[in-house]
Parts: structure tokens; C-alpha cells; sequence
């Protein structure tokens, strides 16, 4: 076989991410704003801080830090999914971690597919955050069915597509002009369609049922509903979306702004309303509007271990008891300053968060001088004491699923909110899927732990 002439996945990666990119501007001008605001306060940003400057050339990251780091879609069907795994595949994307949102009354379970490796992370960080509709969620039988029936009609992959994700899986890979094939014949699963492939009636039924599931339901495919790009100052975006014509949502999700960044910030322009039209049985068109697509920034934190996320998710919950963030902005200061409160309860240097078992930290060699003086199975605090090795936070890849909530609730429309009796069930979402989801905790703990075996590792060879 010919695996010289496979271009790697993570090539293939970065096209479709810069695709998905070109095509999403053009649809959604707000979002080509948001990408313009995004830029310049990076800019402003790097401007000022020249030891960040510094950092993002080391790692050799500052021409790509406005490119999109995470995407969204919503899929209807099992075998939708379970396909999608394997275009996914063919890009160097896998499942990882399982997100309830029933809890939150979004009648869906979600997971993200995402290079896994540091060097993949590195070469293209795109990520496509994926739920699946949970039918089940539907109490009447009769909306279901016909939800079920029009989903199953539908075949979101073109038929050039799964060619090519074949012959990837059967040939370990596509060499070039297959590669630019695949990325041209998978942007179509991702392109918006403005004829819904519903009648006006049945929308209308679905979307009293609930908003996402007429967004799921009602169209030919997964539109894309969002794009997310890095800004390295989330609370300035948000600040001045509003003078660059765009409408943010109420509040910023996740944590307060630190000196130690934690897990994940996040916060979008809410949806547009969009002109569509409705088919009748005679062929005929009627006019109407859909709300779902939108655009979103993001700013990463250290990954925290169960123990510093049980922590989170408790000072998270404090605050939403003294404050509800109300989805039109009326107390976004008071939540904001509850939030700043509750959190100061959670350590803000690296020394205490490492101290108390918050975070997951990689650990390298600092002082190759200093390491020569410790035999093998050093103890790592002597170590560090000495100055011999260092630790740095790792970065958190994932998503937080009461953010992920907030994200859909505002822009499905504020009134959307529901109740769904909270089931989350993974062993079912595995089964559709076909795969099993990497556990999150588990990857960061691997990474934590490889770190320090490979200090040990040199303190053997300095030995021998
Ligand atoms: C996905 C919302 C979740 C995030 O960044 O947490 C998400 C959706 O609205 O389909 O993208
Ligand atoms: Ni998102």
C-alpha cells in the first residue's frame, strides 16, 4: 500500500476547519464581525503583553490564535451519528467525554469529537461539539413518529462522501486529491438549507415540543449552528459586541475571570432570526423564519481533576442559588459579582491549586544541572524544591455541560426553557454511536502521570 501518499489527518483536519470557516462567514455575516472583533483585541491584547507575546511564537501558536477552535451540530438519528464517527475519523477526531443536557431541559445527550495528542491539538485544535435528539424526551407519540419518519427519509451524507470515508478506512488513508474530494463533499453536511423539508404545520408542532427539536428535525441536514474562535480577553468581547452591531448573550459561562485560568469561559451572539420556507403537499412554498445559528468565542483554563471539578461545579451552584443569571441581561452585574464572590473559595496560583489536588499539571525538566543531583525515584516536591523540574497546567479540551446548556437556552430563544425528567444515559449514546467515548479525567490524568514517568525515565539513564 501506498501510506507514503496519505496526507495525515491532521492536514485534512485543518482544511475542513478553514472550510468550515470560509463557508460559515459568507452564511452568517455576524459571524465574520465577531472574527473581525476577535482579531483586533487579540491584537490589543499582545500588544500589551509581551511575555505572552513571547510564549504564543514559542509554541509556535501566534499566527493561528484567531482560527476556530470548536464547531456545533445536532443530529436526528442513530446512523447519523454513528457515520459521522467515522468522517470524523478520517480527520483524526474522536469521541470524547459524554454530556447530559436532558438535565438542563435540552432534550439531548452530546459528545466531542476532537484531536486527542498534544502534536494533533497543536497542528489543528478544531473540535465538533455533537448531540444527538433524544426522541425518547418526546412525550406525544404521534409528533414522534412523524419526527422518526421524516428523519429517517433523510441521507445527510453525500454519496461521494461515504465513497471516500470507505475507501480511507479500507486504504488507512486518502492521498491528496481524495483529501480535497472529502473535505469539498463533507462541506455539504454542514451547509445551511433555507427549504425546510417539513410543512409549516408539522414545524410548528415541533417547535412547540421544543425549539431544537424543529432545528433537528425540519431540515435536509446538520447545518453547522456555530463557530467558536480563542480570544485571549473573553470579558472585552463581550463588552464590545454590542458597538459592532452584534447582540450577546446575558452572561458569560463558567467561571470568573482569575489570575489562574480554570476550565472554560465561553459566551455567543444569540442566534439569528432567518428567512425559510415551508413545503405543502402541493409543492408550494410558504414563507416563515428560524432561529438556531450563531457565533461563539471561547477562553481555555487549566483541566481540573475530579476533586478541583466537584469544587467547581459546587461554587457554580452556590451562585446560581443567590443569583439566576435572567436570560435578558437584568442582572447580569449582580451574577457577575456573585460569581467573582463565590469563587474567591477556590484557590488562584498554581502552587495551591497543584498543593490542594485541583488541576492536572505536566512536569518537564527545568535544570538539566540540578536533575543530575537526584538519583532515580527522586521524590518529585524535592525536585521541584531544588529547581530541577517544573509544572505547568494543562490545558482543558473539553466542555462543561451547564455551559453547553446556557449556550443552547439562549440561543434557542430565551422562552425556551423546559423541563425534561433528567436521564442521562451513555451506555444507550455508546451503543448509537458504535464506539465507546474517551473519558476526560482519565486522559488528563495520563498525560499528568506520562510526565512524570519520563523524569523518572532521565533520572534512570542519568544513572546509568
Ligand atoms: C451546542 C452548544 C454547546 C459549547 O460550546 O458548549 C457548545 C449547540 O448549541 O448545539 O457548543
Ligand atoms: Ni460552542
Amino acid at each position: 500500500m501506498n501510506a507514503q501518499k496519505h496526507v495525515s489527518p491532521d492536514r485534512i483536519r485543518a482544511a475542513f476547519s478553514a472550510a468550515m470557516s470560509a463557508m460559515y462567514k459568507q452564511e452568517v455575516p455576524a459571524y465574520g464581525t465577531l472574527m473581525e472583533l476577535v482579531a483586533d483585541i487579540n491584537a490589543a491584547v499582545l500588544a500589551n503583553d509581551s511575555h505572552l507575546h513571547e510564549r504564543l511564537k514559542e509554541t509556535d501558536s501566534l499566527e493561528r490564535i484567531t482560527e476556530e477552535r470548536h464547531g456545533a451540530i445536532r443530529l436526528g438519528t442513530a446512523a447519523e451519528l454513528a457515520m459521522m464517527r467515522r468522517v470524523f475519523a478520517v480527520m483524526g477526531m474522536y469521541p470524547v467525554g459524554y454530556y447530559d443536557l436532558s438535565v438542563a431541559g435540552i432534550p439531548v445527550h452530546s459528545t466531542a469529537f476532537r484531536p486527542i495528542d498534544d502534536a494533533a491539538l497543536k497542528h489543528n485544535p478544531f473540535r465538533v461539539f455533537t448531540s444527538l435528539l433524544r426522541l425518547d424526551l418526546i412525550k406525544d407519540e404521534d409528533l414522534r413518529k412523524q419526527a422518526e419518519e421524516t428523519l429517517t427519509r433523510r441521507q445527510i451524507f453525500t454519496p461521494g462522501a461515504v465513497a471516500l470515508v470507505e475507501k480511507a478506512e479500507t486504504e488507512g488513508g486518502l492521498d491528496e486529491a481524495d483529501a480535497r474530494r472529502f473535505v469539498e463533499e463533507v462541506l455539504e453536511t454542514f451547509r445551511w438549507h433555507d427549504k425546510a423539508s417539513v410543512s409549516a404545520d408539522l414545524y410548528k408542532r415541533l417547535h412547540d415540543a421544543h425549539r431544537l427539536i424543529a432545528d433537528v428535525v425540519s431540515f435536509k441536514g446538520p447545518h453547522i449552528n456555530h463557530l467558536t474562535p480563542r480570544t485571549l480577553d473573553i470579558d472585552a468581547v463581550q463588552e464590545q459586541m454590542p458597538k459592532r452591531g452584534i447582540n450577546p448573550k446575558a452572561v458569560v459561562e463558567g467561571p470568573p475571570s482569575r489570575k489562574c485560568p480554570i476550565l472554560l469561559r465561553q459566551t455567543s451572539f444569540k442566534a439569528l432570526e432567518e428567512p425559510v420556507s415551508f413545503s405543502d403537499e402541493n409543492g408550494n412554498w410558504t414563507p416563515g423564519t428560524h432561529t438556531a445559528r450563531f457565533g461563539e468565542i471561547e477562553q481555555r483554563g487549566i483541566a481540573l481533576t475530579p476533586k478541583g471539578r466537584a469544587l467547581y461545579d459546587k461554587l457554580l451552584d452556590a451562585t446560581r442559588e443567590k443569583v439566576r443569571p435572567a436570560a435578558d441581561g437584568s442582572n447580569t452585574a449582580e451574577y457577575m459579582k456573585a460569581l467573582e464572590e463565590t469563587f474567591a473559595a477556590f484557590p488562584d496560583s498554581w502552587e495551591e491549586i497543584r498543593a490542594q489536588g485541583l488541576g492536572y499539571f505536566a512536569y518537564s525538566v527545568k535544570d538539566e544541572a540540578a536533575l543530575a543531583r537526584f538519583a532515580p525515584g527522586a521524590d518529585l516536591e524535592a525536585m521541584i524544591a531544588a529547581g530541577a523540574v517544573q509544572f505547568d497546567p494543562i490545558v482543558y479540551e473539553d466542555f462543561l455541560p451547564v455551559s453547553a446548556a446556557g449556550i443552547f437556552q439562549s440561543n434557542l430563544g430565551d422562552d425556551a426553557a423546559q423541563e425534561f425528567v433528567e436521564s442521562p444515559n451513555q451506555k444507550r449514546f455508546e451503543q448509537d454511536l458504535g464506539a465507546k467515548v474517551l473519558n476526560e479525567f482519565e486522559h488528563y490524568a495520563r498525560i499528568e502521570r506520562e510526565s512524570l514517568e519520563a523524569i523518572q525515565r532521565r533520572l534512570s539513564t542519568a544513572e546509568a
